[in-house]
């Protein structure tokens, strides 16, 4: 019997590919350029399954020319690129990634936080732009983070890790906004507080935003939004770029309204709006958030797994982490 034939869109460890490759013919794109929305089709079509990641988007067009589609498997968490109502109404079974990249992208993400409170990226430039000739009292002073109230809108795992970091590590009152409220006795050990949106735009010394994407959080900080935060305030997003309207944040970093961003997603990324890199009081960082290689390795392998439960030719699919069980005639 001939292997399923899969498609991996960007090149990824090569044990997990050879692992791969003992039940599947493996197309791996080598290339260092992601291909256009043609050129995916044009290798996807033929295939049962794709492993992919955040730059890939399937929707109801991709997934017409590919009949034979049955797993589209994202290393990555967040799946705004996916179109899972269309791949559930053409029986594509659709996994990705929680848990594996948890803690790494709450590193990444107090880390962000940190170095924008304290300016590290600005004073980093200023010295190696051979500036520095003497000290002053207000030299790069920055906000502090021990004890400072720390904010999160979207409390999911990578929220509540960074809740952890804040409160157990440096002492910080944590307020969050949520969809929904998290049990009491969770609220309790993250010493954390459930507020409106407003009050966690007043109250936030440094705010974070985690909070998946979906169309309900387009430009959710806003204008409206940035006027209501303090003015030493700072804001980091490591969930996706379209959460934040930058041109309003652009116009709030040169005005002062608040202090600092830290920004390691973007909405048109790679492609970054020249303003953002135009004002000095921002830290950027291109969408490194889980970028360890244990943690990348455990993304990778995470898919690959899934690949391999859902199209193994020997026994009924069992994804680990399905987001449309449903096509496998199971209830949610
Ligand atoms: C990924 C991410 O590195 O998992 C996510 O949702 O944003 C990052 O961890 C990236 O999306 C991989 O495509």
């Amino acid at each position: 019997m001939s292997k399923p034939k899969i498609l991996v869109a960007r090149a990824i460890f090569l044990d997990i590919i050879d692992q791969l490759r003992t039940k599947f013919d493996v197309e791996v794109n080598e290339y260092d350029d992601i291909w256009t929305q043609d050129e995916l089709i044009l290798h996807l079509q033929g295939k049962q399954g794709a492993l992919i990641t955040s730059s890939e988007k399937i929707d109801a067009k991709l997934l017409k020319a590919c009949p034979e589609l049955r797993a589209v498997c994202t290393l990555a968490v967040g799946y705004n690129n996916i179109d899972v109502a269309a791949c559930t109404a053409q029986g594509v079974l659709v996994t990705n990634a929680p848990n594996v990249l948890t803690e790494t992208t709450a590193d990444l993400g107090f880390a962000l936080m940190m170095a924008t409170a304290r300016r590290i990226g600005e004073s980093e430039r200023f010295l190696r732009e051979g500036l520095w000739r003497q000290w002053d009292i207000g030299f790069f002073a920055g906000q502090d983070i021990h004890g400072a109230t720390l904010g999160i809108l979207g409390m999911g795992r990578i929220g509540q890790a960074i809740a952890k970091r804040g409160s157990h590590g440096f002492g910080m009152p944590v307020i969050y906004h949520n969809r929904s409220r998290l049990a009491l006795e969770i609220e309790q050990q993250l010493n954390a507080r459930y507020v409106s949106k407003e009050e966690l735009l007043q109250q936030s010394d440094h705010l974070i935003i985690t909070v998946p994407y979906s169309p309900e959080v387009h430009h959710f900080i806003g204008q409206p939004e940035l006027a209501m935060m303090k003015p030493t305030a700072t804001l980091t997003n490591i969930a996706r770029g379209g959460i934040i309207d930058e041109v309003a944040l652009v116009e709030a970093l040169r005005t002062h309204q608040i202090a600092a961003a830290g920004l390691d997603v973007f909405e048109g990324e790679p492609h970054i709006d020249p303003d953002l890199l135009s004002v000095p009081n921002i830290v950027l960082t291109p969408h490194i958030g889980s970028a360890s290689l244990k943690t990348r390795h455990a993304m990778a392998n995470l898919a690959a797994q899934n690949l391999l439960a859902i199209l193994d030719p020997n026994s009924t699919p069992q994804p680990l982490t399905a987001l449309n069980v449903e096509v496998l005639g199971i209830k949610r």
